[in-house]
């Protein structure tokens, strides 16, 4: 699973590669860009960084925010078949009426993304 230690000061963080992209934004479907990312969770956050130069991990690479997404309100389960024909998929709709694709060809990895989104959405809902 292509991830690193956790930075000092940071227990809550979550992160690793994943790759995304977004079927729906402003509730419209919008045509697929698959792109590997950099994924951070922080709280209700969720973070995609591109990397830039080379490098792995916290260190030695430098990392340029794309985009994030509030997980506030929103919801995250596997995808159905018909929405990708890749392997271990999670879908993520956010109250905003966006819906992302997340994927790994590691299962491993992509279970724990899956618990842990799982869990910041449980842990947010209400707030
Ligand atoms: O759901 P779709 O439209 O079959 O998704 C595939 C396409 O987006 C394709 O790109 P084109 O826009 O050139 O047709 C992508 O390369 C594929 O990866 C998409 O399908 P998967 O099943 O990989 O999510």
């Amino acid at each position: 699973c292509p991830s690193s230690p956790k930075p000092p000061n940071s227990p809550s963080e979550k992160c690793g590669t994943l790759n995304m992209t977004k079927i729906t934004e402003h509730g419209k479907k919008v045509r697929k860009n698959w792109t590997s990312y950099w994924t951070i969770l922080r709280g209700s956050s969720l973070l995609f960084n591109k990397s830039q130069g080379g490098g792995s991990g916290w260190f030695g690479r430098e990392q340029k925010l794309e985009f994030s997404v509030d997980l506030k309100g929103g919801s995250v389960d596997w995808a159905s078949k018909d929405k990708s024909s890749k392997k271990h998929v999670l879908e993520l709709k956010t109250r905003q009426g966006m819906e992302l694709l997340l994927q790994s060809d590691n299962d491993n990895c992509i279970n724990d993304w899956h618990k842990a989104l799982t869990e910041a959405v449980n842990t947010h809902a209400w707030e």
